[in-house]
């Protein structure tokens, strides 16, 4: 049986990224229910992240996501984000929201909009230098509606220029990650579709690329710790971005709609030994809170991380391995299945009492007032940008 110690250690020194847009205000395509207390700036929202860091202990850095937190000096909001006891991760790049990229951004037919396209993506390097943040990350909207709308081959060399011009103009310490999605926008193909195009073009690239994973980017029933697993074995995962879904990119909270396949994809990371926030891949969330509290909806989003990574550090592998080794069908279910159904927050309270923390983040915020302070201090919330 796994030491608690060890498991207690683990989880002390895991690391779980909050997105900025998260905080912000988020809806469908048929509405954005406004909530007050919501940031107006990217300083606002970092503010939120770092109580969410202070209540739980393991969300020290916050993704940004630009435009959408634009500001004129990065070194500055670098700066304030030490001060409130985080740091800025991953730079997020956005070419999908603005009226040139209707027909794609970097794969896109026009030399024009392909050079503009890459020059945002450089700008993001820039800010990475400016805030120190290790990790570029990459997602297109490009893709095609219907067939024989643009050449799907020229539209990956297209692709291809753009990430090496971009991947060139990285420093020593900095790492590309390539997200992938099946569908959306696009609904007929799509350029970066599947992990395997991700992984075709880090691979090309080079040692620092990396592939990221959404868990909401993919078919239905699609065997997510394979993919995990398999990356891992190649060195090439970088990065997820975890959040639920039940029908397509639906980014709902991490760990709700199926914390079963959390749990089978953590104990993946735990098996490659990829856990530990020194291997490298950073645990992003990326979620939208339409219609519950953003805050507390972020605290639960990492609570419910921590509870699957428990669960996956307490698999007794020794009996796991020798179970398999045997053929033991039904033993090496039960040894997985065991370690599922154990009631790890006890075991979790417990550790945030041992650093000095509140035993129930939740209840904490609750009681902070931090709450009913942000909505009398900030009178007009913020768009996400996202679904605005
Ligand atoms: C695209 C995506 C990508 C974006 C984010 C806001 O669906 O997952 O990571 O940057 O949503
Ligand atoms: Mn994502
Ligand atoms: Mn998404």
């Amino acid at each position: 049986m796994p030491d608690p110690t060890t498991v207690k250690a683990a989880l002390a020194a895991q690391a779980i990224e909050t997105p900025s847009w998260a905080f912000g205000n988020s809806g469908t395509r048929f509405k954005v229910f406004a909530q007050p207390g919501v940031p107006r700036t990217p300083e606002e929202k970092i503010a939120d992240a770092a109580v969410v860091h202070r209540l739980t202990g393991v969300a020290p850095s916050v993704a940004l996501h630009v435009p959408w937190d634009a500001v004129e000096d990065y070194a500055k909001l670098n700066l304030f984000a030490q001060d409130a006891g985080v740091r800025i991760g991953a730079i997020n790049t956005n070419v999908f929201q603005d009226d040139d990229y209707k027909l794609g951004s970097v794969t896109n037919a026009d030399p024009r909009i392909r050079r503009k396209a890459t020059d945002h993506l450089l700008e993001a390097v820039s800010i990475m230098d400016a805030t120190g943040s290790r990790d570029l990350k990459l997602w297109f909207a490009d893709g095609l509606n219907y067939p024989g709308q643009d050449d799907l081959r020229d539209r990956q060399e297209r692709l291809s220029a753009a990430l090496h011009e971009t991947y060139d103009r990285l420093g020593a310490n900095q790492r590309m990650l390539l997200e992938y999605k099946l569908f959306e926008p696009a609904f007929y193909a799509t350029d970066v579709p599947d992990w395997g195009t991700s992984f075709a073009h880090c691979v090309e690239l080079g040692p620092k690329a990396f592939v990221c994973i959404d868990t909401g980017h993919h078919a239905p029933g699609t065997n997510i710790e394979f993919i995990v697993a398999f990356l891992l074995r190649q060195g090439k995962l970088g990065a997820f971005d975890f959040n639920s879904r039940f029908y397509a990119d639906d980014d709902l909270m991490a760990g709700a709609a199926d914390p079963f396949q959390l749990f089978r994809i953590m104990y993946e990371i735990v098996r490659g030994e990829a856990l530990e926030p020194s291997y490298g891949i950073n645990f992003m969330l990326d979620q939208c809170h339409n219609i519950e509290a953003k805050i507390p909806a972020i605290i639960r989003s990492v609570m419910n991380i921590q509870e699957a990574t428990a669960k996956a550090l307490l698999v007794d592998r020794g009996a796991l391995r020798d179970a398999q080794q045997s053929g033991d069908v039904l033993s090496a279910n039960g040894v997985l299945m065991d370690a599922y159904n154990t009631d790890v927050r006890p075991l979790l309270r417990e550790l945030r009492e041992e650093s000095g923390r509140d035993p129930d983040p939740l209840a904490a915020y609750h009681r902070s007032g931090y709450q009913a302070q942000i909505e009398s201090d900030r009178a007009h919330g913020q768009q996400a940008g996202w679904n605005a």
